[in-house]
């Protein structure tokens, strides 16, 4: 299989980020993308080939313009404000509050486009989150160009991140962006099929309400785990959306006897829907020993995970969200990509 991969995603390597309380050194790091890359070398899972450059106008289909710009000044406005520490917001606009207003000084920039204070920008996050939307471009062309199935090693990850919004360690929905580059290239219907343990909240928000592209998504429940405020089942989409968005929340410890059947079902939804082509949100954060997680995934069930998804038979996108155990990172990514190869 293709993996497109960019060096760019070094540049986002920052310094702390905001947990339970403290903070500590960030679980979404360099090394994570470093792991995977050299684990598709040695297991020789094909090709790897660098991204082209599209352009802001593929970003600027699923984005608001007034977010990307804030994403590019955001450093240098917080720099020239407080130096050099990673830039993180500190409040927000919850109940009672207004959210029509846009705050002019960078504080209040910050906390309006974003939903956590566990997301630093630092001088390279523009950059790297670009380079990581070009990742899923690219891989998005090759797909259209008539590969079955392409792996777009994007960094940072993108599905939290909505239309004005930054969080979750996301800047730039790559899954989104790309399932609506193949929308625009022809694609009738694309399904996009997030099996990260978190919900992808922001995928989810971009296409409520609409039906040329399906979302659904397997995740630990939102009453327990973040991003607590979205993933529910009862969430089915809205307007000509309704039915074309499906979440399957689990339980916290699921392991793969409790995980194999909703996989199924959910595999089942995109059946009925018929796409055009599948993107994949691949998270392996539901690895046993994640960090920051609780399922209980072994490195093998990821390999099945991908068989599941190719008897799907649909052109398949994989994109990279989630997953922080570095010693396991590499295999687990490394085993789902050859189960959708068999
Ligand atoms: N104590 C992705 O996997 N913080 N984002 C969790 C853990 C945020 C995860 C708190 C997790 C974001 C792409
Ligand atoms: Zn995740």
């Amino acid at each position: 299989m293709l993996t497109i991969y960019s060096p760019d995603h070094r540049h986002q390597d920052a310094h702390v980020e905001l947990t339970d309380g403290q903070l500590v050194a960030p679980y979404e790091n360099p090394k994570r993308a470093d792991r995977i890359l050299s684990q598709i070398q040695q297991a020789d899972l094909g090709m790897v080939l660098p991204p082209k450059d599209f352009g802001l106008a593929p970003i600027l289909r699923v984005h608001d313009r007034g977010f990307v710009s804030f994403l590019q000044s955001a450093w240098s406005e917080w720099l020239a404000a407080h130096g050099e520490f990673d830039a993180l917001p500190l409040n927000w606009a919850t109940r009672t509050m207004r959210h029509d207003r846009i705050p002019e000084t960078i504080e209040g920039k910050l906390s309006y486009y974003s939903f956590d204070a566990g997301t630093p920008i630092i001088a390279g996050t523009w950059q790297a989150a670009m380079a990581s939307a070009q990742v899923a471009l690219t891989g998005q062309d090759w797909l259209v160009q008539g590969e079955r199935s392409v792996f777009s090693l994007c960094r940072p990850p993108g599905h939290h991140a909505a239309r004005d919004l930054y969080g979750g360690y996301c800047f730039l929905n790559n899954a989104a962006i790309a399932a609506q580059a193949l929308l625009d290239a022809g694609a009738e219907r694309v399904a996009i099929f997030d099996v990260d343990y978190h919900h992808g909240n922001g995928t989810q928000a971009i296409f409520y309400d609409r039906s040329d592209v399906l979302f659904v998504s397997i995740h630990a429940h939102p009453s327990h785990s973040y991003p607590y405020f979205l993933g529910f089942e009862d969430e089915t989409g809205a307007g000509v959306g309704e039915g074309f968005t499906r979440n399957y929340p689990l339980p916290l410890g699921t392991d793969w006897k409790a995980y194999a059947e909703p996989l199924e079902q959910a595999l089942n939804t995109i059946r009925h829907y018929a796409p055009d082509a599948v993107v994949v949100s691949l998270g392996v954060d539901t690895y046993e020993a994640d960090p920051i997680s609780s399922f209980r995934l072994q490195s093998h069930d990821f390999h099945a995970m991908g068989q599941a998804i190719a008897r799907l038979n649909k052109p398949t996108l994989i994109v990279m969200e989630g997953g922080y155990a570095l010693e396991a990172i590499g295999v687990n990514v490394g085993n789902f990509l050859q189960g959708v190869e068999e």
